[in-house]
């Protein structure tokens, strides 16, 4: 019997300032994914795109709100999206989530986390997003959406699906750090999150990195959600995303890394963010985004 993937689109880019990464669900979809994952054991229900509100005029900082851009957007959207992630799980069904800009992983994690005691969560990003509206250098949400699901931050973001916190710190690997602000170093060191920075990238390797992390989550987690910004990635592998950030992670290394986690059978949600077919060329990053997951799903090379 085939499994079930259902497909969310989330074309929202206030989490952020650079406009076109709310293409993003419609470059992963015109990158040809629906037909890719029904090549492997998988029946796909797309469930099209979370309608995402404009804000008014001078949403953009509520004077309430200090530090926090379109949070009343971004946390309606949130909402949205946790109760589609919620019914998609309850249907038996995998949540894959399109991006968008990666506050989503807000609502995502909010649907998916209360279906499980002790959820993993692996980050794959240059940042670490763990933000508040005190130690953001930008005011941008998608730098915060990690420290949301710890319960760190503004409690309307806090408590999207009326709970909090949605994971434990020592249940999160974050993979492929490379610029992290001096606030988001405190938390990490503060709270024990595990990291695997460039450095350890580099000097492991990753199949290492991979198989520690798998390690280190299987035994206390009931599920791991497998968060995926493309900035993770080299800006020569992926660049069409809006913070590039030099030396990261290759598409070969991500390759490898998606049929690890595979081989693992660990994933239980997994989203794909940041893809800005805007500042791209081509449709290169969404084509990148397509073949990961074509190898988290199963493709074998022979
Ligand atoms: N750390 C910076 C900030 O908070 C930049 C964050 C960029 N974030 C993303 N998500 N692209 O990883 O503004
Ligand atoms: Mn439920
Ligand atoms: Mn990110
Ligand atoms: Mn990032």
């Amino acid at each position: 019997m085939k499994k079930h993937i259902s497909i969310i689109g989330v074309p929202m880019d206030l989490g952020q300032s650079r406009r076109g990464v709310d293409m993003g669900p419609s470059a992963i979809r015109y990158a040809g994914v629906v037909e890719r994952l029904e090549e492997l054991e998988y029946k796909i229900h797309d469930r099209g795109d979370i309608e995402i509100g404009r804000p008014g005029k001078d949403e953009h900082v509520l004077a309430s709100d200090g530090n926090l851009k379109f949070l009343s957007a971004v946390s309606k959207a949130s909402e949205k999206l946790a109760s589609a992630v919620d019914e998609v799980i309850e249907e038996g069904s995998f949540p894959l989530v399109f991006g968008g800009d990666h506050s989503i992983a807000i609502g995502t994690l909010a649907g998916v986390s209360k279906h499980y005691k002790n959820l993993g969560v692996i980050w794959y990003d240059a940042h670490g997003d763990l933000n508040t509206a005190d130690t953001s250098p930008s005011g941008n949400i998608h730098g915060m959406p990690l420290a949301v699901s710890l319960g760190i931050g503004h409690p309307t973001l806090t408590n999207i699906a009326g709970y909090t916190p949605k994971v434990k710190p020592e249940n999160i690997v974050i993979i492929g750090a490379r610029s992290l602000d001096e606030g988001e170093r405190v938390l990490i060191r503060e709270k024990g999150i595990k990291v695997y920075t460039m450095h350890e990238i580099d000097r492991l390797g990753m199949t290492k990195v991979m198989e520690e992390a798998i390690d280190y989550l299987k035994n206390k987690t009931d599920g791991v959600h497998l968060s995926l910004d493309l900035d993770g990635l080299d800006p020569s592998d992926a660049p069409g995303v809006g913070t590039p950030v030099l030396g990261g992670i290759s598409y070969r290394e991500s390759h490898l890394a998606m049929e690890i986690l595979e081989e693992s059978k660990i994933i239980t949600s997994a989203e794909f963010v940041e893809v800005n077919p805007i500042l791209d060329h081509g449709n290169s990053t969404a084509t990148v985004a397509v073949a990961l997951m074509g190898s988290l799903f199963g493709e074998k090379l022979l």
